[in-house]
């Protein structure tokens, strides 16, 4: 039995398909997970979460920014870009079973006998694992509740910019959120960054990637994300980015979890896309 960790497909499923294949994966016995943003601006997001589905629980997957953009849009909180490529997804007489998979999943991933975590932008450096596990919670029975479409409205926005206990309401579950899903640089002080999107060197001070400062509570635990195609394959300390921006014509790339392997395995974006370059 294998665990395997892949980064951010964005509805690019031959590439994923690809990915398996080179990898082995063995449906009847491994663990596929995937590190979020699942859809968006690829070209088959209704295709990808009928593949995951045939998983069962198999599979295992985090939310990312463009996947809770899909939840917005369906709420008709926000209007599509033609960019995200969802219309094929928002039209498809199976919307409803798309729009429950994605709402069922959640922010954050532990596993005790693989010592690892899993989120889309990564762990926030104030909190442990149990804390981060209990506050990803908070925001994924949100979503499922009754209320779901004002606590989406809530979500967007770039304030609070640092954790505090006593943050409260639409503004608590904004901050999960944004650490969650949308994080990359971070201060010495918790202040989170969401305005610099380049590579790991690129933003001034005081600003540095979210995983260059100490969390005291991570101990031993390895943290696994994607999100940052601009930082590329990370694997450094107990970090290991998976974002090789298969979706901007770069590479899908996975990561067995079981500790003694740990080696990252990518294949070349397999898709024919119809969006630029990223710059
Ligand atoms: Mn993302």
């Amino acid at each position: 039995m294998a665990t395997w960790a892949v980064g951010d497909v964005q509805g690019c499923l031959r590439s994923l398909e690809a990915l398996l294949e080179k990898i082995k994966f063995d449906r009847q016995q491994d663990y596929l997970w995937l590190a979020g943003d699942l859809i968006g601006r690829g070209p088959d997001p209704a295709g990808l979460i009928d593949f995951l589905i045939s998983f069962g629980n198999r599979v295992v997957c985090v939310l990312g920014n463009h996947d809770i953009n899909l939840l917005a849009i369906n709420e008709g909180l926000k209007a599509p870009r033609p960019d995200d490529n969802l219309e094929s997804l928002l039209d498809h007489p199976k919307k409803s079973v798309y729009i429950n998979f994605i709402l069922n999943q959640r922010l954050i991933v532990f596993s005790k006998r693989l010592n690892v975590v899993m989120t889309h932008a990564g762990l926030y450096p104030g909190w442990s694992v149990q804390e981060a596990v209990t506050l990803g919670d908070e925001v994924s029975t949100a979503l499922k509740g009754e209320n779901r479409s004002e606590v989406i409205r809530h979500l967007y926005g770039d304030t609070p910019v640092n954790w505090s206990p006593e943050l409260s309401g639409n503004m608590r579950l904004r901050f999960i959120t944004n650490a969650f899903t949308r994080m990359r640089f971070c201060d010495t002080n918790g202040c989170l960054d969401f305005s610099h999107k380049g590579g790991l060197g690129t933003a001034p001070d005081p600003w540095q990637p979210w995983f260059e400062l100490p969390n005291t509570n991570l101990g031993t635990t390895r943290v696994v994300f994607g999100h940052w195609s601009t930082a590329g394959l990370i694997n450094q300390n107990n970090f290991i980015g998976l974002d090789s921006g298969c979706v901007w014509g770069g590479n899908l790339s996975a990561v067995q979890l079981e500790p003694e392997h740990a080696n990252i395995v990518s294949v070349p974006c397999n898709e024919h896309l119809t969006i630029p370059k990223h710059e």
